[in-house]
């Protein structure tokens, strides 16, 4: 009898202490999820760049789909009456209707983008009219901007033109990049800084001043600079920074589709906003054509970096032919220069920038960016 009784009650212990483990595994589940998902909320938040600003994620977390948690912690809310209503176990995402649906955590941008067509056709002969072209591209928003609908990008990219007269190439140019760029899950701006006046033209200097400029409008952190008249053959050339300074137009028709010199760096090249710092920017007395661009080579090899290049065969270009502008001759003190570097980088560049906003205006496709850069110094009298 006292055996029987005995069996019982431990029998009824048993099922007590089963109940109980139920019942911690089921608090535990409700915890884990709710830190999961929370976690889940502030990441996609914190890496979409729509807002910088941490200051509105509590509201926001606790907007979306916490309620579960709020309910518990109410003074009334017992867990029976929680699991009662077992819909709201589910961690995630039912929207709720008062607020709108917050966004979706994207994935990060493929490495390799999938959309990607390898070689390019490239021809100018075709006419083209901007209307054309914007209604080519109906998904970039006004200023040249576009960021991709599905992933992460891992870099946020301004593309700076220097330019001066040269409408007929840029169209062409927004008419091949544009496409290149939203198939390379690109998240970019594209920014034309145009010379004002007739005097000589500063290529380095504008640069210079569109990362200035690019980043007065964006929190760019990958600044990639681009002659208006070369088009990559290849989209495989990924257009985003990367450990070292980059150099994209390796290989241009007008070359024979080689590098022309071991330390060129003309045409088409990127850096990361912290490799511009490290090099001072770019040099601002480089007037007429030629040097500057090996002027920047000795700045990033002086600097202990390396210029990074892709493969030959994709590092392709086609340059728009033109004759050379006006305004734009050989600069004939550019061979000194260049062997000069080393003393004058550190007092020449980004921390010397002066130059006069005059306007800025946003078309649906750039950001045209004009400035007055002043003319070079008076050449000294040769005795
Ligand atoms: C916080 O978010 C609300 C909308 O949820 C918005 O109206 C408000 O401007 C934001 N505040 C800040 C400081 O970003
Ligand atoms: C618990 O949350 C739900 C939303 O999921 C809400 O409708 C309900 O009013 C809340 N309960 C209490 C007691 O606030
Ligand atoms: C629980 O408290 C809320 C207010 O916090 C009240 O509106 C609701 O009627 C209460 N529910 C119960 C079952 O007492
Ligand atoms: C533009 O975006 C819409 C909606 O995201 C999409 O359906 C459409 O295919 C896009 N168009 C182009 C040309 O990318
Ligand atoms: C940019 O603006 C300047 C000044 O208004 C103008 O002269 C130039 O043609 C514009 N460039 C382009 C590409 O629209
Ligand atoms: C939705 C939201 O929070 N928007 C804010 C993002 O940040 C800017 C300032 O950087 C605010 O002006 C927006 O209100």
């Amino acid at each position: 009898m006292t055996r029987l009784m005995l069996g019982r009650t431990l029998e009824r212990i048993c099922k007590g202490v089963l109940l109980l483990c139920v019942l911690h595994f089921l608090i535990m589940m409700i915890l884990y999820f709710d830190v999961y998902s929370q976690r889940f909320d502030l990441f996609s938040r914190f890496n979409n760049g729509r807002n910088g600003s941490r200051s509105n994620l509590s509201g926001a977390a606790a907007g979306g789909h916490h309620y579960y948690y709020y309910n518990l912690s109410r003074p009334n809310a017992t867990l029976a009456s929680l699991l009662a209503t077992g819909r709201q176990l589910v961690p995630s995402t039912e929207p709720d209707n008062t607020q709108a649906p917050s966004p979706k955590p994207l994935p990060p941008c493929p490495e390799n983008p999938p959309g990607l067509v390898g070689r390019l056709l490239i021809e100018f002969s075709s006419q083209m009219t901007m209307e054309q072209v914007q209604k080519e591209n109906p998904n970039v928003t006004e200023g040249g901007r576009y960021t991709p609908p599905d992933c992460r990008p891992r870099w946020k990219v301004a593309i700076i033109i220097p330019f001066r007269h040269r409408e007929n190439h840029l169209k062409y140019w927004l008419h091949y990049l544009h496409p290149i760029l939203r198939r390379q899950k690109m998240d970019y701006g594209i920014y034309i800084i145009n010379q004002l006046g007739e005097e000589t033209f500063n290529r380095a200097k504008l640069l210079n001043v569109g990362y200035a400029e690019a980043l007065k409008d964006g929190e760019y952190d990958c600044f990639i600079f681009s002659d208006v008249d070369l088009i990559p053959m290849d989209d495989r050339n990924l257009y985003h920074c990367y450990d070292q300074p980059r150099h994209f137009a390796i290989a241009m028709d007008k070359f024979g589709f080689r590098l022309p010199y071991a330390g060129y760096f003309g045409g088409v090249s990127g850096l990361s906003k912290k490799q511009f710092l490290k090099i001072n920017g770019f040099p601002n007395e480089y007037w007429g054509w030629g040097g500057e661009d090996d002027d920047i080579y000795n700045r990033i090899t002086l600097n202990g970096m390396k210029v990074s290049r892709p493969d030959n065969h994709i590092g392709r270009y086609r340059m728009i032919k033109h004759t050379r502008d006006k305004h734009n001759e050989p600069n004939p003190q550019r061979f000194h220069k260049i062997r000069n570097t080393k003393n004058t980088m550190k007092t020449d560049g980004i921390n010397s920038l002066t130059y006069r906003l005059v306007q800025v205006k946003k078309y649906p496709l750039f950001t045209n960016i004009s400035v007055e850069i002043g003319k070079p110094p008076p050449r000294p009298i040769k005795g």
